[in-house]
């Protein structure tokens, strides 16, 4: 990846951490093993489903000896976690004094999963989130603007706890009225902004046409995005347009929230939190392990959670390990940047994508932006895709011939890289609707 940062432009590094970050395998797994056995007694003995589980493979906590005994484990699903609404794989009753907070999935489909957090869960996600905010250059003299949102969705709490953990100066943005959110962000000298790589890019353009240059005129020096896929050009886009280096935060609440990886500075894979999670990648048919550097489903059993353990939770997130250590000298794995989710895959005349691929291949393109959709249709008996994306303020779109030009382009990049043909569209700046959170990528507007 040529876009990776080199060791000149990189400054000293630094650890939240480090006797963990930096600790020798062997120990690493030594410590995963006493807590995998923790957890997995913790299950048996307060959770019916899993006990259940365990009982279908014959399985009893005592026969968990070795980290490989985790494969003979049951998993966890999505939907398991739904039939338990509300709060039927907790391992603590919601009413015991040690249950300090609910967090839960908004749940567009079926209920909502929900997760309780005791203090020890809030301070081991607080400590994740603060090694973040190590990563991209941060300490407790730093001040973090968190733009994430606020409330049930773990962002806005999750950046917030990292921030306490590392005594840094907390702005407790949330989402939304981003007018203010740059002013404030000038006027108190902002280092670190926490939010969506979508919000970021619209936080950039909004500070730009109020008349700033936050790369230059901003205190502003790193990001923390995560939450949704961000391709390289966008974040390249949203690096200029601050001026920070923007390190890919990964998690999602049923684990814990972000945190559960994140890149260092060197943005080469995100390093897994394997002092609390193990991590595995499996083919999503097979179950079957993949070898390292293949694409897999990634799958997470939760070490030291005391609330919401959860044993080889599928993710249906799709990721692998990067092989072989990182230069910033941490011992803990990378997982790549996830590619899709299982269930996000688009299959298109019988070509599967996910839609940030076709991000990845706008970003080859200057008349472009990061500002796209995807539009799914019935047309006949076929689906039909639209992808509509918007140009820079600069593209003329008078000449007609240049449009078009522009589209045939776009179109035989995507045919080339990703074997699809879609009907392409390039449309003036702002007619895509913007995103405070989370950017919705992909309209389905078929009728099954
Ligand atoms: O999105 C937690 C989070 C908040 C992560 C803030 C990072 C920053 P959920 O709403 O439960 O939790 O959604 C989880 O979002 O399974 C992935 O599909 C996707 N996702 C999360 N982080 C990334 C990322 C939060 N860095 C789901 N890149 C996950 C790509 C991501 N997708």
């Amino acid at each position: 990846m040529e876009a990776q940062r080199t060791d000149t432009d990189v400054w000293e590094e630094k650890f939240f951490q480090p006797e963990i970050e930096k600790m020798a395998r062997a120990d690493l797994e030594a410590l995963q093993l006493e807590r995998l056995k923790t957890t997995v007694a913790r299950c048996w003995e307060a959770i019916p489903f899993y006990r259940r589980a365990f009982d279908e493979r014959g399985i009893r906590p005592s026969d968990v000896t070795r980290l490989e005994d985790l494969r003979r484990l049951p998993f966890t699903t999505k939907q398991d976690m739904r039939e338990a609404y509300p709060f039927d794989l907790f391992a603590i009753p919601v009413d015991d004094e040690r249950v300090q907070r609910l967090h839960a999935s908004s749940g567009t489909t079926g209920n909502a999963t929900v997760v309780g957090y005791t203090q020890n869960d809030i301070d081991v996600w607080g400590d994740t989130f603060a090694r973040a905010i190590a990563q991209v250059g941060g300490d407790a003299h730093s001040v973090l603007q968190v733009s994430y949102g606020y409330g049930l969705f773990t962002g806005g709490l999750g950046a917030h706890e990292g921030g306490i953990r590392m005594h840094s100066t907390i702005l407790p943005m949330s989402s939304g009225n981003t007018k203010r959110q740059v002013q404030m962000m000038k006027d108190f000298g902002v280092d670190i902004l926490a939010c969506t790589p979508s919000y970021a890019l619209l936080i950039a353009d909004t500070a730009l046409e109020m008349g700033y240059h936050p790369a230059t005129e901003f205190r502003i020096s790193g990001a923390i995005c995560g939450a949704e896929p961000c391709s390289e050009g966008m974040r390249r886009e949203i690096e200029e347009k601050l001026g920070v280096t923007l390190v890919d935060i990964y998690g999602l609440s049923e684990v814990m929230g972000p945190g559960v990886s994140c890149e260092c500075h060197y943005q080469d894979g995100l390093h897994v939190a394997e002092d609390h999670f193990i991590i595995e990648i499996l083919d999503p048919d097979t179950l079957e392990p993949m070898p390292d550097g293949e694409y897999g489903e990634v799958v997470f059993t939760t070490l030291s959670k005391e609330c919401s353990p959860l044993i080889r939770y599928r993710t249906r997130d799709i990721s692998r390990i990067l092989p072989g250590t990182c230069r910033c000298g941490r011992t803990l794995r990378r997982m790549d940047r996830v590619s899709g989710r299982t269930d996000d895959m688009l299959i298109i005349r019988g070509v599967n994508v996910f839609p940030s691929q076709f991000q990845e291949v706008l970003a080859s393109f200057e008349e472009v932006t990061s500002y796209y959709q995807i539009i799914l249709s019935s047309q006949g008996p076929l689906d039909h895709v639209l992808l509509k994306v918007e140009t820079v303020p600069e593209f003329d779109f008078d000449e007609i011939r240049r449009i078009e030009d522009l589209q045939r382009r776009i179109n035989s990049e995507l045919k080339s890289n990703l074997q699809v043909s879609v009907e392409v569209r390039v449309v003036e700046p702002k007619s895509i609707e913007r995103s405070e959170g989370k950017a919705k990528r992909v309209v389905d507007l078929r009728s099954n």
